[in-house]
């Protein structure tokens, strides 16, 4: 029996990923400030210091402390000696046959400001996107044979988005691996939007509308 499970065990390992599946790093929240899909950022571009973070998030060390923030939590305008942010996805087995890369990225301005570097797993993406301040959008990506197979060999997936030879200024609402082939119509069904959780008095306000919805209730039984 025990022989049996450990060959069933070998056999997942070897078999997985086995079901589709999606990899989330940060969270699809609007930039921490409720931002529609492909709308502009509410970022106002004359103080670098955009930060929209859960605490959760600013302690992360995934990657998803540089969501909800402006150019990788380095606030400043310009070249950034440093400037490199890291996402990290891991567990993610062998057997991959397709994949594909989605970005939530804000005020890609390739042209003006100088093209980030970008990595797979060390493999090099064209980045030169032109997406205008403040516009946002959402990119999805096949993953390339070679991106897939640096997948298999080591479990993981590390991007790398590196800010020291590029003045230009953006953010991230998330990013997010999937192991199948998607199209960007497929996006808001796989990561659906996060809403903000209510602030405690918008729940004391619904209690005394509730409250207030009693009475009248009782009033007109009378
Ligand atoms: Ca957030
Ligand atoms: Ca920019
Ligand atoms: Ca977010």
């Amino acid at each position: 029996m025990k022989k049996q499970l450990a060959l069933c065990a070998a056999v997942l390992a070897v078999a997985a990923p086995v079901h589709a599946a999606v990899w989330v790093i940060g969270d699809n929240d609007g930039y921490g400030a409720g931002i529609a899909d492909n709308a502009n950022h509410s970022f106002n571009g004359f103080s670098a210091n955009y930060d929209g973070r859960s605490a959760a998030e600013t302690a992360a060390t995934d990657g998803a402390q540089y969501t909800d923030t402006y150019s990788t939590t380095h606030p400043g305008y310009g070249p950034q000696p440093g400037t490199v942010a890291t996402f990290t996805f891991s567990g993610l087995g062998s057997g991959w046959t397709q994949g594909t890369m989605i970005f939530d990225m804000a005020d890609f301005q390739a042209t003006t400001f100088g093209a980030v570097a970008t990595t797979y797993n060390g493999i090099a993406q064209n980045w030169a996107f032109n997406d205008g301040f403040p516009s946002t959008r959402i990119r999805v990506f096949d993953l390339a044979p070679d991106v897939i197979a640096s997948i298999n060999a080591t479990g993981a997936l590390v991007v790398t988005v590196n800010r020291n030879a590029s003045g230009d200024f953006y953010g991230f609402d998330y990013t997010a691996l999937s192991n199948e082939s998607l199209q960007a119509p497929d996006i808001p069904d796989r990561i659906p939007p996060v809403n903000a959780i209510p602030e405690p008095e918008t729940y004391a306000l619904m209690a005394l509308g509730l409250a207030a919805m009693a009475t009248v209730v009782r009033r007109r039984r009378h």
